[in-house]
């Protein structure tokens, strides 16, 4: 069958042409004003980025190339016997906005399965990382350090031509993805397990390899919950901090491990990908206080103190989302079959139909609604792996695979240095002053 790289190859000039033909008709037209708001606050809603990819909707939810996670649940290939989603087939939609065949996508992931080795020297030195060094910086570290081998960087050096700048962020990006399983998995052993790794199994996917590699590769349902969770956490148009962020560091030409590294460091953050891990602590606490199975009182009591101390309800909100979080739905669903009577998917719930209407009355959140952080360490929990500082690793996992999409188009359209203009508080008062 046709490799992904190959039909890719295909596509850029289709793309370019598009590109092309969009400037032409509408390239002088503007958006509208951008409001002084706006620069103080964050950029919300500044049409700023470009990327086909996928697009959120406030009111829908995420949508990969134009699919929702239900189209994408339905439509892309599965591993035999499993009913989730492959990550592989997602990525191959993310860089083509097709959907692969059964084949294409079983030659990724022994494409990948054959990159997965790391260099040694980037073993020992997750090795050397102290266990109280938290595992995300573990992770960045290790990333930034496969710039070692990046081919993109070696063809710069050796002058490559600009119009072939895709073809070693093409490589680059399979070698991202392809390691990454060795590097959580090796993490996790280093914080949480012992003995030697597995081997990674060419004739399996990259979920199970993934899921073996931490422990639970014997445990079906919980790889088929990796296939699901990588699906769905993969990307969430270019505005996250994390996506965004790696499209910014790539627009230097920094290879894609320096700019994925830029990314897992942005996913770090707790308002970003760390609220997965926020969210089983605040859980954790809430439990030490009211027990496993609370009033509604005694819960809304426990948001409202959460809200008093100054702190964020994790899990809860989003920049660009007005309504429940699709991808915290596409959990809920998996937990239902799955895990229906587990206590802590119970409280999740109860907290789910109690908290949108304290934000709401406390009257500051845009949205009151749960996002993907609510939901996915309740599941993690339930088949064992239960330690929460690991939770933004496998979030960083996932989304290599939204920022390596971009980074190869953005290579492949010769998307220019990114420098936005920025200006001081006084220059600000005089520029509006008699407006
Ligand atoms: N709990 C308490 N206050 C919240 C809140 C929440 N869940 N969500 C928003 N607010 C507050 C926010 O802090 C701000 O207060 P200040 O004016 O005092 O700064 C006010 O409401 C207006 O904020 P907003 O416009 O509604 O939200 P932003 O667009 O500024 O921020 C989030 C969006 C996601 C950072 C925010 O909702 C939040 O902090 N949520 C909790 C952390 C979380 O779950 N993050 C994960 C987001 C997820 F999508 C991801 O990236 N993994």
């Amino acid at each position: 069958p046709q490799t992904l790289k190959e039909r890719f190859a295909e596509l850029i000039p289709l793309e370019h042409e598009n590109v092309k033909a969009i400037r032409k008709e509408h390239g002088h037209k503007a958006f509208g004003p951008v409001t002084v708001d706006q620069v103080y606050g964050g950029m919300r809603g500044l049409p700023a980025l470009l990327w086909d990819g996928s697009v959120l909707d406030a009111e829908e939810g995420i949508r990969f190339r134009g699919k929702t996670i239900p189209e994408c649940q339905e439509l892309l290939p599965k591993a035999p016997g499993g009913s989730e989603p492959l990550p592989e087939g997602l990525f191959w939609l993310l860089l083509t906005g097709e959907v692969p065949t059964v084949e294409q996508v079983q030659a990724l992931s022994a494409d990948w399965a054959a990159r997965a080795a790391l260099p040694s020297f980037v073993e020992e030195l997750i090795d050397a990382c102290p266990s109280t060094l938290h595992p995300m910086s573990q992770f960045s570290i290790a990333v930034t350090a496969l710039n070692h081998d990046s081919a993109f960087a070696k063809a710069y050096q050796d002058g490559v031509h600009k119009k072939e700048y895709w073809e070693p962020t093409f490589e680059d990006s399979m070698d991202l993805i392809a390691k990454l399983p060795n590097i959580a998995g090796r993490i996790y052993r280093n914080l949480f397990g012992s003995g030697k790794l597995p081997a990674i199994d060419p004739t399996k996917d990259y979920s199970y390899n993934l899921s073996n590699l931490l422990g639970f590769g014997d445990n079906q349902a919980f790889v088929e919950l990796m296939r699901l969770y990588i699906t769905i956490h993969s990307d969430h148009e270019g505005g996250n901090v994390s996506a965004h962020t790696g499209k910014l560091v790539g627009s230097a030409l920094s290879d894609p491990f320096l700019a994925f590294g830029a990314s897992l460091n942005g996913l770090a953050g707790p308002l970003h990908g760390l609220a997965n891990q926020e969210v089983l602590i605040w859980l954790q606490r809430m439990i030490k206080q009211v027990g496993e199975n609370p009033s509604d009182d005694a819960v809304k009591e426990y948001i409202w103190s959460t809200l008093k101390g100054g702190q964020v309800v994790p899990g809860y909100g989003h920049a660009v989302l007005r309504k429940t979080d699709p991808r915290y739905t596409a959990q809920r669903e998996f937990a239902l079959k799955h895990l229906p009577n587990d206590p802590l998917f119970k409280l999740v719930g109860q907290i789910y139909k109690l908290v949108p209407d304290i934000l709401l009355a406390a009257g500051k959140a845009k949205n009151p609604w749960p996002n993907v952080d609510a939901h996915s360490g309740v599941l993690l929990t339930y088949y064992g792996l239960d330690q929460m500082k690991f939770y933004t690793v496998l979030f960083g996992v996932s989304r290599a695979f939204g920022v390596a999409a971009q980074l190869i188009w953005d290579r492949a359209l010769g998307a220019p240095l990114e420098r936005p203009k920025s200006y001081s508080s006084e220059h600000l008062k005089k520029m509006f002053a008699n407006r």
